[in-house]
């Protein structure tokens, strides 16, 4: 991927038919096993006495955890999920087919969904400030992206011209709800996080703190097994 001339090589990881079966542990075991044999990778190439120089880290800095609008609250597997896969990513959670909710019906669901997730405690992504490197702008924008979490997004393959501008978007009969718009959903400022002004936080959390946590607890067992 290109923009203002900086390369950035990206990987994308898909997870069809998540969340299609009544049992998802096996789903959630598999993420969660994949996620831990990049860490397994990192261990081994720092343990080796040559290092490969063409090693390849593959770790997962991000996941993006689609939540159904269903405008209730969190479900089950949502939870557990969650609670799971967060000691070990960095994990944003997204509301998927935000246009299928009214504004405030989006607003309620929102609010719902951070009241389960501080209920149950789940350590999600948050825009985590540090004192002592952050500005006093670095700390207003990550309060305001805060507070969009969750993330609402639309997905569409549809483009349409309006007023001069090509727009990807959804055509209703009443009108079209644009993916790029940040008043139609947060799907514009979910882009900027992850390419640009949070690439680098994600990748530091995830080696300083998440790989560091998988360590330690990886030597310890292998000190004590
Ligand atoms: N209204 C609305 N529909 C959407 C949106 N995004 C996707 N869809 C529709 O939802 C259906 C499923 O979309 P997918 O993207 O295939 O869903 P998925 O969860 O990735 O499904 P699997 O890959 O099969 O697990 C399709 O019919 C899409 O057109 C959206 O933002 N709004
Ligand atoms: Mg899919």
């Amino acid at each position: 991927m290109e923009e203002d001339g900086t390369k950035l090589s990206l990987t994308i990881i898909d997870t069809p038919g998540f969340g299609d079966n009544i049992n998802n542990e096996g789903s959630f075991s598999e993420i969660l096993k994949y996620i831990e044999a990049q860490y397994d990778e990192i261990l081994a190439q720092e343990s080796r006495i040559k290092r490969n120089p063409k090693f390849q880290d593959n770790r997962v800095h991000v996941v993006l955890y689609f939540i159904q609008p269903t405008g209730h609250a969190l479900r089950e597997m949502d939870i557990e999920f969650m609670r799971r896969l967060s000691p070990r990513v960095n994990l944003i959670p997204v509301i998927a087919k935000a246009d299928s909710m009214t504004p405030s019906e989006l607003a309620l669901f929102k609010q719902r969904i951070m009241d389960d997730i501080n209920f149950f405690k789940i350590p999600i992504y948050d825009f985590p400030i540090d004192p002592e490197e952050d500005d006093e702008d670095t700390k207003e924008e990550n309060d305001a992206l805060r507070k969009l979490l969750p993330f609402s997004v639309i997905g569409s393959e549809t483009e349409v011209k309006v007023g001069g501008r090509v727009v990807r978007c959804r055509q209703y009969p009443w009108g079209i709800v644009e993916v790029d718009n940040d008043k139609h959903c947060d799907f514009s400022k979910l882009r900027y996080i992850l390419l640009s002004s949070h690439l680098q936080d994600l990748k530091e959390i995830t080696h300083d703190i998440l790989y560091e946590q998988f360590r330690t607890e990886r030597l310890s067992q292998e000190a004590n097994g």
